[in-house]
This record gives structure tokens, C-alpha cells and sequence, in this order.
């Protein structure tokens, strides 16, 4: 029986086992540049043995105007493609791979981390209602402006030039996110998304901006370095729930099938939160009737433990899976589900922002 332990080719990208660090933000990136203290947190959960068989970067935007937190790393500059160098090279030394998550945060932002102070852009003008943190602390997102149609080619542009920026930085690939409320989910949602050109409407034209930006993407770097993430009933940062979310899922997952992805990742539920959301009057979603028209390599993510893993694995319901938060407190994660070793508690205070503190100093297993 397989299980998470076991080595897998996802695409072009050869992994050692199937336990993979989610894409995590901590804003530790000052003046959005990687740097060391970075690289030692990559590098500490980098090592397949102990660690994960695969690292997803934290969300990494791909223009200036796709960032919406303070301190999160870009990946658009020269001086940020240098930068992550380091970072890449430490994971892949130990037997590690890592792809980094190619970000625009739409409206989730604050005109405060946008160039020239100017608002942030959507596929609306509509308000998100949520929150994000800049130099100030938690602040309201700003009133976003809805792009132009002339806009849309400059946006996947910018994905493509990130996606060609990550391979020259030594990524083993990206994932493209699209989940959790930010742009590309703010186009797929009919709650959110109320244009009336080829990019709203119809579930076609709401998928068209992913779609783009995932043909694009493998145009440049290949279909087998790269990936993508979505979230189809998470209400989180201000995305209600899609009015058909089945057909809307259906349709992506069509579009996605002839692009031979690395990887498909799902986050089931809440993200960061209840996996089931049916006493939140939201009807369970059926993700694995998404398989049925996409046949490649399938990773799931959210709340998983090592019996929960190992059981959708050995049933063949995912290939992969993604955990995120033990990954913060357990640089050792691996190691320690492995051995049924005890996991460090996570401290939230240390989540955003600062130094080492939280990041770089939770304590490995004595060797
Ligand atoms: C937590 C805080 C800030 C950003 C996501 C990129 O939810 C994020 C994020 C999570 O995908």
C-alpha cells in the first residue's frame, strides 16, 4: 500500500515522498527582498528525510500591484530573483525540492502597499469587507477599481514574466494561487465578480483569467513545472460562496486537463479551518467528482494528520498532501510523523512579521 512516505514524479518534478510544507505567509521578507533568514527556514524543513519531500513557498506576489500584506516577498525584480537563489539551492543541496506560489491579492490590499498609493484592482469595485495588516497593524482592504479589459493581458503578463522569473531563481516550478479569495478567485466567483465583459458572466468567462494565466504560465515553463491552487467553498477574505460551484469547478477542471500540470491542489473546507461547513448552511462539495475529467496528480490539504493522509493516499484519492501549520512549529515534521513523535506547539503571536523568534528557533528532534 502506498503511503505518504513514498517516493512519486509529480510532472518534470521527482519527489522523495508525498508530504508536502503548504504555502505559508509570514512576512519576514523586508522591503519584500528574501534573505538569510529566510533561507534558514527553508533550508530547515527542506531536507526530505526530516522534513517535506516538497516545499511550497509562501504566497510571493508578481507584480508590486499584486502585494496586500506587509513584508511578503515578490518575485517580479531582478534583485528578488538573485535573492531567492540561496533559498532554492539550500532545499535542492539536501534532496529537496521547492516551488514558490506565484500571488496577486486583487483587492485584498491596502492603497498603503500599492505603488503611488493608488487602489488596489479587481474584477469589481465592490469592497471586500475583510482585513489585511500593514505597517499599522490590521486595517480594512481599500475600495479596489475594477481592470479595464485592456488590462487583463498586462495581468497574465505578469504571471508569465514571474512564472520565467522562478526557474531562473532555481525553482523546481510554481503554483499559481487561486484560491483563498485573492484575484483569480475574486474573476471565478460570481459572488464577487459582476462584469459585464469576456471576463464575467458566464462560468466561462469567469474561469477565462485563470485559464490565461495557467496556459500562459505552462507556454513558458512547462505544463510539468507547474501547478495550481484552489479553494472552491472557502468563504474566507470576503468570498461568499459561488452560486454553482460544482459547474463552476467542473468547467476549471476541464480547462486544466490538457495542460499536463504537476499538480492540482485542493484546499477542502475552510482554508485554515473547519473541513466540513455544512452548520455554515454551505452543502458539502463532492471534490473527488472532480477527478473524473482530471486524471493528474492530486493534492489535498487542510487539517490533515498522518492517519488522515496515509488513508486518502492508500485509497487513491490523493497523491500528495499538503500541511501547513505543524510545518511552522515542526521543522522536523516529517521526521516526527514518521517516528509518532510528539509536535511543537504553534505560537500564533510570532505568525506575521518579526525576526527569528517563531520562524527559525522551534526546536528539531536531537539527531
Ligand atoms: C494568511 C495571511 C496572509 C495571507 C492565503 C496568502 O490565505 C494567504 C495568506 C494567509 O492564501
Amino acid at each position: 500500500m502506498t503511503t505518504l512516505f513514498d517516493p512519486i514524479r509529480i510532472g518534470d518534478i521527482d519527489l522523495t515522498n508525498r508530504l508536502v510544507m503548504a504555502p505559508l505567509t509570514r512576512s519576514r521578507a523586508k522591503g519584500t527582498i528574501p534573505n538569510d533568514l529566510m533561507r534558514a527556514y527553508y533550508e530547515q524543513r527542506g531536507n526530505p528525510t526530516t522534513g517535506a519531500g516538497l516545499i511550497i513557498t509562501e504566497a510571493s506576489q508578481i507584480s508590486p500591484e499584486g502585494q496586500g500584506y506587509l513584508d511578503t516577498p515578490g518575485i517580479y525584480s531582478e534583485e528578488q530573483v538573485q535573492a531567492w537563489r540561496p533559498i532554492t539551492k539550500a532545499v535542492q543541496a539536501q534532496g529537496g525540492r521547492i516551488v514558490i506560489q506565484l500571488w496577486h491579492v486583487g483587492r485584498i490590499s491596502h492603497t498603503s502597499l500599492q505603488p503611488g498609493g493608488q487602489q488596489p484592482v479587481s474584477s469589481t469595485d465592490k469592497p471586500s469587507g475583510s482585513k489585511t495588516y500593514n505597517a499599522e497593524g490590521f486595517v480594512d482592504c481599500s475600495t479596489p477599481r475594477a481592470l479595464r479589459t485592456d488590462e487583463m493581458p498586462r495581468i497574465v503578463e505578469d504571471y508569465r514574466r514571474a512564472a520565467a522569473n522562478a526557474i531562473r531563481a532555481g525553482f523546481d516550478g510554481v503554483e499559481v494561487h487561486g484560491a483563498n479569495g485573492y484575484l483569480i478567485d475574486q474573476f471565478l466567483r460570481d459572488s464577487i465578480n459582476d462584469r459585464t465583459d469576456a471576463y464575467g458572466g458566464s462560468i466561462e468567462n469567469r474561469a477565462r483569467l485563470l485559464v490565461e494565466v495557467m496556459q500562459a504560465v505552462t507556454k513558458a515553463i512547462g505544463g510539468g513545472r507547474t501547478g495550481v491552487r484552489l479553494s472552491p467553498i472557502t468563504p474566507v477574505n470576503g468570498a461568499a460562496q459561488d452560486s454553482d460551484v460544482a459547474a463552476l469547478f467542473d468547467h476549471i477542471m476541464r480547462q486544466l486537463a490538457p495542460l499536463n500540470l504537476a499538480y492540482v491542489h485542493v484546499i477542502e473546507g475552510q482554508t485554515g479551518g473547519p473541513r466540513d461547513l455544512s452548520d455554515k448552511g454551505v452543502p458539502p462539495f463532492d471534490y473527488q467528482a472532480l477527478r473524473q475529467h482530471y486524471k493528474g496528480p492530486w493534492m489535498v490539504n487542510n487539517g490533515y494528520n498522518l492517519a488522515m493522509a496515509n488513508e486518502v493516499i492508500a485509497k487513491g484519492e490523493a497523491d500528495l498532501v499538503a500541511i501547513g501549520r505543524p510545518f511552522i512549529s515542526n521543522p522536523d515534521l516529517g521526521r516526527r510523523l514518521r517516528e509518532g513523535a510528539p509536535l511543537n506547539e504553534l505560537q500564533r503571536e510570532t505568525l506575521y512579521g518579526g525576526g527569528a523568534a517563531g520562524y527559525t528557533d522551534y526546536p528539531a528532534l536531537p539527531r
